[in-house]
């Protein structure tokens, strides 16, 4: 179907102002804002343009209220244009777009006003984000959660470049698995990355691969003008001449000009007679638009391309453009971060008839009249249902988690049970969890959960093992109510997964409560993935084990030292490594809650902490001996908090032992120890050294500006009485700084145990003997610490 002319001419003429506008905006942050140093440069201005005529054709035409988009980086001032031209965006934060409180130079969820559907910045993360966001919506179909909502499309808008991102890859083939549908991947194939230009052929590759996993692929390669001249006597000459000229060539002779390509087919084409008239019958800036007219600047024929699309299979699209298209450093290969001087801004402006003092103004400059084009953009389908955020009622989480108790257990057998007990009950909070594991379920304590629940699939599929009546523990059936979503190995998608499960509530309406496994080590190939997500605030529950050295066997390779660090210092992401598992059932409680909660103005809690975000919880194989006690209101709330005395030390207390997590038994061990020979000694459990630092820090803030003159965080509210001269040691199968901080609360002398040093083989008692976190460790330091008898008594070596 042709498109209707004037529909054609509005999107064209809008497409034209978006760029203007985008281009502007940079303009105005580099070269009008006071004070702009410093905040110069950025690769967007040639990237944005890329992308000007497929952004206005989506968002001003196609787009519908339900489809989500994820925006390749570098085009968020082109997208901040579009908003703008909504009446979404400000003019004040587009002219200071970079600047303190403006427009952010990658759109973000989290710091725009403009309704950025997903976050992106670091290549690749938004487009896999688009594909798991589709799975998240068939999950939500298939359990009912929809309720009348539309399914949309998650569509990305893809560099060419940032294909070379892995995880994109790994997406693909989770993709193939679940049966993705409802994704547009639009690859802005301009040819160049930040660097360079890219290879030869890239494209065949692309469509292959596409291709083999299932999606259709559409190449959108030559505007209307080429298809116009191909039809022309010779015009299949200069077909030949495009196909085959190679990427860089093609590049340069976009940037050096009409004359440049008259000259470059002149030679390379030679008199062929009808080709030559053809080329002849065009002025240097004719040839320069035909020869720039690729599909992807295309109005028509981008239009055309995402109107043919009549299913919901998975679609790839290769829209060929020129990085920096209708600017004067269009094609250059070092064009990423370049800016137009002020003479060049001064040509553009003239270009686009645009007054000056109106270069703000929506419609300046445009043929069609402002009331046409207003209401033209009122009518937009992607705007009909206002603003984009959804708002879903929490879930009630029940006072206390239940778990059948023991004398022994461990963290991670512990985390089993308790989603074990949930999966019996019928509680509304059991039906919004959704658990995923890279394929450690089992190996993760998830079994009990799974075979309950069952796995999620868009088609039942019976487990033949069952079915055959051959033994095994674990039932794995597959059904559209099933609650888990097994994934392959690739931690990546693990996280990507939960980035897209905890934004439900917000894009679909519908709350869920993801958990996910893994094992501790693996945080660290997955980190980048779990830091997008927690950037755009989805809200999730990560249980990671086994953990530390205490996987002793394993070695080195599959212990963890640094993930306590990244547990403290990942913004989003509220850290905890109990020790017991009443502990873990009272912080699973709390995190369900937590991962509910809005962030208020100031994003921050009642003790200047934030107050909603997901959480982490490092667990352990290591089997301990449980503490038998009530699990009263005050000590959960100090869990969560962070820290409780297991033993609280007298007024005159010479050392208190502070550990977390795993090293529990060696440190009430040396507390016992110890006791033999001095006075007073206290035993602090240190249950989120996050949430411990985190209040210190905000109690610290808040004093300083004078908002609670007197409070005192949980830490400091522990150590306040503690003499001056008490030593600390402190204590854990990780990282020592992860707790090596508390001597500076209230000034008291410490030292750190920890593993510094990567783990290797061994039984957990060889392994703390030689990293030095094991009872003598701790009696050694405290010896340190403390003036005095020596300590007699000692763990003998067995
Ligand atoms: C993970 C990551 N690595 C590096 C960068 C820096 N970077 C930003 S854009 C870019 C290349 C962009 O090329 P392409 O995807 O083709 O986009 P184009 O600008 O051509 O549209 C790079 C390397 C980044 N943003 N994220
Ligand atoms: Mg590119």
């Amino acid at each position: 179907m042709p498109i209707e002319p004037r529909r054609l001419e509005r999107l064209s003429a809008l497409s034209r102002k978006v760029l203007w506008l985008s281009s502007w905006t940079i303009h105005h942050a580099n070269h009008i804002r006071p004070n702009a140093d410093g905040l110069k440069v950025g690769g967007h201005q040639a990237s944005s343009a890329s992308l000007a005529t497929i952004m206005s054709a989506l968002y001003f035409s196609v787009l519908k209220p339900e489809d989500r988009v994820a925006v390749k980086p570098h085009a968020s001032p082109i997208f901040h244009a579009i908003q703008y031209l909504f009446g979404h965006q400000t003019r004040e934060k587009l002219e200071n777009f970079r600047g303190y409180k403006g427009a952010q130079s990658y759109p973000s969820r989290t710091k725009d006003i403009d309704d950025v559907d997903f976050s992106t910045g670091s290549v690749g993360l938004g487009v896999a984000q688009t594909l798991f966001s589709s799975l998240v919506q068939d999950y939500v179909s298939a359990h009912g959660f929809m309720k009348d909502r539309r399914e949309g499309r998650m569509i990305a808008l893809v560099g060419d470049a940032e294909m070379d991102e892995g995880n994109i890859f790994e997406a693909l083939l989770e993709g193939w698995k679940h049966g993705l549908r409802n994704t547009w991947w639009i690859v802005d194939y301009n040819r160049q990355s930040l660097d360079a230009v890219v290879r030869e052929g890239l494209w065949e590759k692309f469509e292959t691969m596409f291709r083999n996993f299932g999606w259709d692929v559409v190449i959108v390669k030559y505007g209307k003008l080429m298809q116009a001249a191909f039809a022309e006597p010779g015009g299949e000459a200069l077909r030949r001449w495009i196909d085959s000229c190679p990427n860089q060539v093609y590049a340069a002779l976009c940037f050096q000009g009409g004359a440049a390509f008259r000259k470059r087919l002149q030679d390379e084409i030679g008199d062929q007679g009808e080709v030559s008239a053809l080329i002849e019958r065009r002025s240097d800036a004719e040839l320069l638009a035909l020869m720039s007219n690729l599909g992807g600047h295309d109005m028509a024929n981008m239009l055309e391309a995402f109107e043919s699309i009549d299913h919901d299979r998975p679609v790839c699209f290769i829209a060929y453009t020129i990085k920096g298209v209708g600017l004067p450093f269009q094609g250059h290969k070092d064009n990423h971060a370049g800016l137009m001087t002020p003479a060049q801004m001064e040509a553009f402006r003239a270009a686009q008839n645009i007054r000056p003092g109106h270069e703000w103004d929506k419609f300046e400059g445009l043929a069609q009249s402002p009331t046409e084009l207003e209401s033209f953009l009122s009518r937009a389908p992607f705007i009909r249902d206002g603003r984009r955020r959804l708002e879903t009622p929490t879930i009630d989480v029940p006072e206390q988690l239940a778990f059948p108790a023991a004398a022994q257990m461990s963290t991670q057998q512990g985390f089993g049970l308790i989603l074990n007990e949930l999966a019996r009950g019928d509680s509304e909070l059991a039906a919004r969890i959704v658990t995923a594991s890279p394929d450690v379920t089992v190996s993760t304590n998830l079994g009990a959960w799974v075979n309950r629940r069952g796995l999620f699939a868009k088609a039942a599929m019976a487990d033949v093992f069952r079915k055959e009546k051959i033994p095994s523990t674990f039932t794995w059936d597959y059904s559209p109510k099933g609650q888990h979503i097994e994934l392959g190995i690739a931690e990546m998608n693990l996280f990507i997964l939960m980035s897209a499960l905890g934004l439900s509530h917000s894009i679909n309406g519908a709350r869920l409560l993801p958990v996910a496994t893994l094992y501790d080590p693996f945080i660290e190939r997955g980190l980048d993935a779990l830091n997008y997500a927690c950037y755009q605030d989805a809200r999730f529950m990560v249980a990671a084990t086994p953990s530390g050295i205490t996987l002793a066997p394993e070695g080195g390779a599959h212990q963890s030292i640094a993930t306590p660090l990244i547990g403290m210092a990942q913004d989003g992401l509220a850290s905890f490594e109990p020790a017991f598992v009443d502990e873990l059932a009272t912080i699973m409680r709390w995190g369900f809650d937590h991962m509910q909660r809005d962030l208020d103005d100031k994003g921050s809690d009642r003790d200047g902490t934030r107050s909603g975000g997901s959480v982490y919880l490092r667990l352990s194989t290591r089997t301990v001996e449980q503490p038998k006690r009530i699990m009263t209101p005050e000590l959960a709330r100090d869990i969560a908090d962070g820290a409780y005395w297991l033993r609280k030390p007298g007024p005159n207390a010479e050392v208190v032992v502070a550990y977390t997590g795993a090293v529990a038994p060696e440190a009430i061990e040396a507390v016992g120890l110890l006791g033999e020979s001095r006075r007073d000694i206290g035993l602090l459990a240190i249950t989120s050294a996050d949430r411990l630092h985190a209040g210190w820090t905000a109690a610290r803030r808040m004093r300083r500006e004078r908002r609670g003159a007197g409070y005192m965080s949980h830490i400091e509210t522990l150590l306040a009485p503690l003499p001056r001269d008490c030593g600390i040691v402190t204590v854990l199968d990780g990282h020592p700084a992860t707790l090596g901080w508390i001597g500076a609360v209230c000034g008291h002398r410490m030292e750190a145990l920890g593993v510094e040093h990567f783990g290797q083989t061994g039984s957990i008692d060889d392994l703390y003997r030689h990293y030095g976190i094991d009872a003598n460790a701790i009696l050694d330091a405290a010896e340190g610490l403390t003036a005095g008898r020596p300590v007699r008594h000692r763990k003998m070596a067995v």
